[in-house]
């Protein structure tokens, strides 16, 4: 990193003490930073990189609610609107117990560079809430809702900030927080929130968008050293919104995922994942993914088993992980890089600690950060809001023939970026440049903002 991005940087470790998600992410970006700074001196003078890394305003909120015996609980809520040169405030809510103003920073921070890679209109931020919804039944679920958006309604719009899912949220949840804000506003504002169900205002493919996304990519990646989906053996963590869709893209694309896991355990399944039975389990039942073992004689389940072990006992091609921040350490890097494994995608956000993308670098394997991508939600949410301003719904295949072409607008944007710059294959750097210079370009245009 050059001396003037290393004290930009200690700045913002300072200015945010106790925020290691977000610093880890702050230091990633930054360290791409380094030749597009020296070759465009303007940044520097207009301050670009001071502001890109201050939030434009952080909201945190006490989210009281009564639970099904009667005892009032007090969670906390969160939104950081991050920046808006390119749009309104775009991203996820969260509701895991984990998460702190931290949490959401960093989630916002990749936003802004994702959202400017997918070429369309959208700012960058995050929300969430220390809520756990996991036991919780679906009355206790919605007065949850309802008290956050009852405090976050004032802050939202179409053309203000427009909240989806994430961990933890999902169809359900988008319904009762868009109920509440119908209510409060008065305003059957549909382009207020995205991922909503798709008879009352939801795109087709949303659901599907970020799993199908991040194989659509990966499928492009892999085609730059000649190889494909076709016959490929996939570990896929996570058994989520993103981890089911990604499973079911590789398989249509002649693959087979052979496990994938949750937060207490993995599944390896000798006759590959059935996909249908899954997303009964996970979309219907919402039972846990050791009930997916007890159903199917061909897999076995591992209590807190590691998935990326597995590429030691059995022949793997492509790792995706889509669970949770920094899964995936150096050690599992080691694992699947030493087994031959080809590829390894980020479906969720920042699943590779810094130091396994640094093994899996002096690897060779091939490397796609989570910005790259997993950018297909929230593109599709942009495509959500889009048919939401024209009255519009699209059919499934439309929709899923834009996300393609945006799937590949991004990888190859990324990777023209990085060979210009003189690092070929680097996803990391061309996703980290080229998401930049945009965002950056605009809030110059846009005056001292
Ligand atoms: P879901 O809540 O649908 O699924 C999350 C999955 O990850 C579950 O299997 C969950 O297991 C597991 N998981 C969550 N937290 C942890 C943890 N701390 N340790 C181990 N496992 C964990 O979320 P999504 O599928 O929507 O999100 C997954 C990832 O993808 C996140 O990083 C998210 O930010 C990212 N992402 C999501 C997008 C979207 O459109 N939904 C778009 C782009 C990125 P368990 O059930 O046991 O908790
Ligand atoms: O991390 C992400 O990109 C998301 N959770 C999706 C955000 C969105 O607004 O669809």
């Amino acid at each position: 990193m050059t001396p003037v991005l290393s004290s930009l940087l200690d700045d913002v470790l300072r200015r945010n003490a106790g925020e290691p998600e977000f610093h880890q992410a702050a230091r990633e970006v930054l360290g791409s930073l380094g030749p597009v700074i020296e070759a465009n001196p303007h940044y520097a003078r207009a301050a670009v990189l001071e502001r890109i890394t201050e939030p434009e305003r952080q909201l945190i909120f006490r989210v009281p609610w009564t639970d099904d015996e009667g005892t009032i609980r007090v969670n906390r809520g969160f939104r950081v609107e991050f920046n808006s040169a390119l749009g309104p405030y775009k991203g996820g809510l969260r509701f895991h117990p984990s998460v702190t103003l931290g949490t959401v920073k960093f989630l916002g921070f990749e936003q802004i560079f994702k959202n400017a890679l997918t070429g369309l209109p959208i700012g960058g931020g995050k929300g969430g809430s220390d809520f756990d919804p996991k036991g919780r039944s679906d009355a206790e679920v919605m007065r949850f809702c309802q008290s956050f958006m009852t405090e976050l309604y004032r802050h939202l719009g179409e053309y203000t900030d427009v909240p989806a899912g994430d961990i933890g949220v999902g169809a359900r949840e988008i319904g009762y927080l868009f109920g509440q804000y119908k209510r409060i506003t008065n305003r059957y504002e549909s382009g207020v929130l995205t991922g909503k169900g798709v008879g009352w205002g939801g795109s087709l493919v949303r659901t599907e968008a970020t799993g199908f996304g991040a194989v659509v990519f990966a499928q492009r990646m892999l085609a730059t050293r000649g190889r494909s989906f076709d016959g490929a053996r996939v570990l896929v963590s996570g058994s989520g919104n993103v981890a089911l869709y990604a499973i079911q893209k590789v398989h249509q694309l002649g693959g087979t995922v052979v496990a994938c896991s949750d937060s207490s355990g993995v599944v390896y399944d000798r006759d590959g994942i059935d996909f249908e039975l899954l997303r009964q389990l996970k979309e219907v039942e919402r039972a846990r993914l050791s009930e997916y073992a007890a159903r199917r004689p061909s897999a076995e389940y591992r209590a807190n088993g590691d998935i990326w072990a597995l590429a030691a006992e059995t022949p793997i091609d492509v790792a995706i992980p889509c669970a949770t921040q920094n899964e995936l350490d150096a050690t599992a890097a080691a694992t699947l890089a030493g087994n031959g494994v080809a590829a390894v995608v980020e479906g969720a956000n920042m699943p590779c600690t810094p130091e396994a993308v640094q093994v899996l670098r002096a690897a060779d394997v091939l490397f796609a950060p989570g910005k790259a991508a997993n950018a297909g939600g929230v593109a599709t949410s942009a495509l959500e809001m889009q048919q939401n301003a024209s009255r519009d719904a699209w059919t499934f295949e439309y929709a899923e023939q834009r996300l393609d072409d945006i799937m590949t607008g991004i990888h190859d944007r990324c990777a023209e970026t990085a060979e210009r710059y003189g690092a070929p294959g680097d996803y990391v750097l061309g996703a980290n440049v080229a998401g930049f210079v945009r965002v950056a370009d605009a809030m110059l245009a846009l005056g001292v903002i």
